[in-house]
């Protein structure tokens, strides 16, 4: 009856759990294929990122000419040396319909809303303008708010906006209240 441990040890270790968990195979190679392709993404993301974004500007620009990046910005009027008057109609346009100013010019706007409705004065390039179109068309007609480059301007109203230019061409002022920029209500800065 003593003998009773020898058994116990004659009998071999002890068989070990065998629910430990252990990770499969494919786990491994799933976590490594997936670090893989994040990395890829983020190599792919930060090639894309470091195109079109020329220095100054916050807008994706794609088919753009890197020697007339700079579309320029905001200034005080202090800055300008002459103020450009131009009037806001009802009939969806500006006068004068065109505007010319010297590559790196400061340029004071004065700008006079003659017409009954609400008009708005946006000054920038194409994709400025797309995305100040694409901020007017959540609002109510009419509660447009002054932005650096937009002026809006009840009927009879004059307001200042000063803007340093660059030497970018393709700039344009164009008035974003509903369907008014559709119908032609812009004009275009030349760059001389
Ligand atoms: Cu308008």
């Amino acid at each position: 009856m003593t003998d009773a441990p020898t058994d116990v040890v004659d009998a071999g270790p002890p068989s070990r759990p065998q629910s430990r968990p252990r990770m499969p195979r494919w786990v491994k190679v799933f976590a490594a294929v997936g670090i893989l392709f994040a990395a890829l993404v983020v190599l792919m993301l930060t090639g894309v990122l470091g195109k079109g974004h020329g220095p100054g500007r916050h807008l994706g620009g794609g088919m753009r000419n890197e020697a007339t990046t700079d579309i320029g910005g905001p200034a005080e009027e202090s800055a300008s040396a002459r103020t450009v008057e131009v009037t806001a109609t009802d009939s969806l346009a500006f006068q004068p319909a065109m505007i010319e100013v010297r590559a790196t010019e400061t340029v004071t706007f004065a700008v006079t809303n003659g017409g009954n409705s609400v008009h708005e004065f946006t000054l920038g390039d194409p994709a400025m303008q797309q995305e100040h179109a694409g901020m007017m068309a959540h609002i109510p007609a009419g509660m447009g708010h002054d932005t650096p480059n937009s002026i809006t301007l009840s009927p009879g109203e004059t307001k200042r906006i000063t803007w340093r230019f660059g030497d970018a061409t393709a700039l344009e002022y164009a008035c974003h209240v509903r369907g008014h920029y559709q119908a032609g209500m812009r004009g275009r800065i030349a760059i001389i």
